[in-house]
């Protein structure tokens, strides 16, 4: 099939080991990070022709991180080099009714450092079948906003399909004097899928839903249908924290015909719950491009968030027949 195309910022992973507070000990573990290349390799390893389109810096990280894409499958070849550092996070993961917890060290990167110009827009997104981007870029600097911008626009003018996680980070807007609101309907704007929740759709219309659960997130959906005449779908998790090691989550898929739902499932044993969103995206992302139904779709993403769960690191690993296995509840040793 035709490719997909993920466009943000790549990063090193610092995380404290077992249940440690940052630098408890000395020590931290390392996994390469960034929420669209995490949507990359989740495809990827999903089936999908899929390429990555980043900047960083032309040292030992930096051709780490290309490593890591080229091991999953993701095509590498649209990450370029330049000037500024590798950005990092950051993490202690939680634990009982401890949040987890992240700090950036990101500013002046490569990719933050990179303007609109820095990427040939025709040649990457020729025969494109889908661009992914996030809010996280945008969240970096009036630099990278405007790169992000010039970047949708770049996609919808060819007619490639843009797919948009709004993925807000507080911590990176308060960095500077910001207006989201305003940044963020441009991206999505020109979006033909959105992962966002009720909460995301406030932010960007400036509109509280009432109304609890179900009727809230329809609500915030049609007012986003209404506000953005391009979306067609807007898919979402609700998530309810029992303690670091288990959650629960229901996924939700809009379109303007109608939605699916998924019940509630218990997430126990939480391994790893950073990339959950980025997983849900793939899943989702993976039922549209195989052109399965709502129902299959949002059920797809709950499986590759659920299964993300289990798995160290930032990214998805999972195949189409994991999907499966989940949806059967098969859940002792497959032989
Ligand atoms: O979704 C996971 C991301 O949060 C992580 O990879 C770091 O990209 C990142 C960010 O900016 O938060």
């Amino acid at each position: 099939g035709r490719r997909i195309v993920c466009f943000g910022e790549l990063l090193l992973r610092l995380t404290a080991p077992g249940r440690e507070l940052l630098l408890q000990s000395p020590r931290l573990d390392v996994v390469i990070g960034g929420a669209e290349a995490n949507v990359a390799v989740g495809l990827a390893s999903l089936g999908h022709a899929t390429a990555m389109v980043s900047r960083v810096p032309a040292n030992a990280l930096g051709e780490a991180a290309i490593g890591y894409l080229r091991r999953y499958g993701v095509d590498a070849s649209a990450v370029t080099t330049g000037p500024g550092r590798m950005g990092l996070y950051f993490l202690s993961p939680g634990a009982g009714l401890r949040a987890s917890e992240i700090v950036y060290d990101r500013e002046a990167s490569s990719f933050a450092q990179s303007t609109a110009g820095d990427f040939d827009w025709d040649r990457l997104l020729e025969g494109a079948a889908l661009f992914h981007i996030s809010g996280i870029t945008p969240a970096l600097g009036p630099q990278s906003a405007e790169m992000a911008i010039a970047a949708a626009e770049a996609a919808a003018a060819r007619g490639v399909p843009i797919s948009f996680d709004g993925n807000y980070r507080a911590q990176l807007w308060q960095r500077w004097p910001s207006d989201p609101r305003t940044i963020l309907t441009q991206l999505v704007g020109k979006a033909d899928i959105l992962f966002g929740n009720h909460r995301d759709i406030s932010l960007l219309l400036g509109a509280e839903f009432s109304g609890d659960g179900e009727g809230r997130r329809r609500e915030a959906s049609e007012a986003a249908f209404a506000a953005f005449p391009r979306l067609r779908l807007i898919a979402s998790t609700a998530r309810h924290v029992v303690d670091a090691d288990t959650h629960r989550i229901a996924a939700r898929i809009d379109s303007r015909e109608g939605a699916a739902q998924t019940e509630e499932v218990a997430v126990s044993g939480i391994v790893d719950r950073i990339g959950g969103g980025d997983a849900f995206a793939a899943g989702i992302l993976h039922g549209v491009q195989s052109g399965r139904d709502l129902d299959w779709t949002v059920r797809a993403g709950l499986a590759v968030t659920a299964l993300k769960h289990s798995l160290p690191g930032d990214a998805s690993l999972f195949a189409p027949r994991d999907i499966d296995a989940f949806l059967a509840g098969e859940l002792d040793v497959r032989r």
